[in-house]
């Protein structure tokens, strides 16, 4: 008799070249279409292994002890913040991310939003489009040419805007807790000074309760009246409130934002405001990079179940297994 396929969870759908793999592999049980998702749960408690994660729903403690025979947790996505990783350490659970794959992606589209932000190129599109060049020239903008770069987080993705920027002959420094292993950039231990020193903040952190509300009122009042607000990381990283009084009080320039507090709803305060450029978190989607994502949820599910250890363990569940 052929061996059963693992078991595993979807708690939301995936694109469906993963969800076919995952098909071919597993005994997937998809959460989504059940009509009573407690009773699914409580059904599966002893035989799902795994679970395929995409969603921004929280995963928590109390949602992974529902499943005690859980051994990994595969995530779309290189932030995990949603996922309660300790909690999934502490239990025996590994949880993967998408680290690397989706690097160049999300850093070209950094380095696009500051540029769209500082030459306000969705704004002079609309114009164009609107008829109003027939009547006069779009007004000149900001530039890059006079600003210096404040990185905040010089991890993966923060390097590749660096090494972007400074292709653009823009000077560059950066903040995170530890000076970054192999970079030349000044570091800045303090973020207050860094936002006093440079006209452009970037901001490409993971979230979570470290990083919360790290971009608040009085790093914004550093940044200052020429300051520009780069936010590709997570909206739990920017005080959003502060941020909307700076804009408005223009107390900051003006700021590129790809993430929210609250996704997918947008404070009406920002979205009412034409001299800032909002993106609706797509600095990772592309059909290329979405793949390559995609792909490595499934191989680290396919690496586990055969026995091969997972192949992207996130830092707060080691493998090998701390001991
Ligand atoms: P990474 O390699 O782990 O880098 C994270 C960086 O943030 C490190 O330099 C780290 O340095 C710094 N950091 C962490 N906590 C900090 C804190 N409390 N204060 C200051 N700096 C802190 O991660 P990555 O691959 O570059 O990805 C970074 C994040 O980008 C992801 O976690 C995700 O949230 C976000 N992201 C967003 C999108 C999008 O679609 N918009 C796409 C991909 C990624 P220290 O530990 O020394 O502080
Ligand atoms: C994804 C991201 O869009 O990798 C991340 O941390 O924020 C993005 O690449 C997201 O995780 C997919 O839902």
């Amino acid at each position: 008799m052929a061996a059963s396929k693992p078991e595993i969870l979807l708690p939301g759908p995936m694109m469906p070249f993963i969800e076919d793999q995952l098909d071919a592999l597993f005994q997937v049980h998809r959460l989504a279409k059940a009509a009573d998702k407690d009773a699914l749960i409580a059904e599966l408690a002893r035989r799902v292994r795994g679970i395929a994660y995409s969603s921004h729903m929280p995963l928590n403690g109390a949602f992974m002890q529902r499943l005690p025979k859980l051994e990994i947790v595969s995530s779309f996505g290189v932030g995990y913040d949603s996922i309660d990783a300790k909690w999934a350490g502490a239990h025996g659970i590994v949880v993967t991310n998408t680290p690397d794959v989706l690097t160049d992606e999300v850093a070209d589209t950094a380095v696009a939003l500051l540029l769209m932000t500082a030459r306000e190129l969705p704004q002079s599109e609309r114009y164009l489009r609107a008829g109003k060049w027939l009547e006069k020239a779009y007004p000149l903008t900001a530039t890059l040419r006079d600003r210096k770069i404040g990185i905040v987080g010089m991890g993966r993705i923060g390097k590749a805007i660096a090494r972007r920027l400074e292709a653009f002959g823009l000077p560059i420094a950066y903040h995170s807790r530890n000076p970054a292993a192999g970079v030349s950039w000044k570091h800045y231990p303090d973020l207050k000074t860094m936002a006093r020193d440079v006209d452009v903040l970037i901001v490409i952190t993971p979230g979570g309760p470290a990083t919360k509300n790290l971009i608040n009122a009085e790093v914004l009042k550093a940044l200052g009246s020429n300051g520009i607000l780069i936010n590709v990381a997570r909206g739990s990283v920017v005080d959003e409130p502060a941020l909307i009084e700076a804009l408005r009080n223009r107390t900051i320039y003006s700021a590129g934002l790809d993430v929210f507090a609250d996704e997918p709803r947008v404070p009406k305060e920002l979205i009412e405001m034409e001299h800032i450029v909002l993106l609706p978190h797509v600095a990772s989607g592309s059909h290329y990079t979405r793949r390559a994502m995609g792909q490595l949820v499934v191989d680290n599910l396919k690496s586990w179940f055969a026995g091969k250890g997972p192949l992207t363990p996130v830092a707060e569940t080691p493998w090998p297994r701390a001991r």
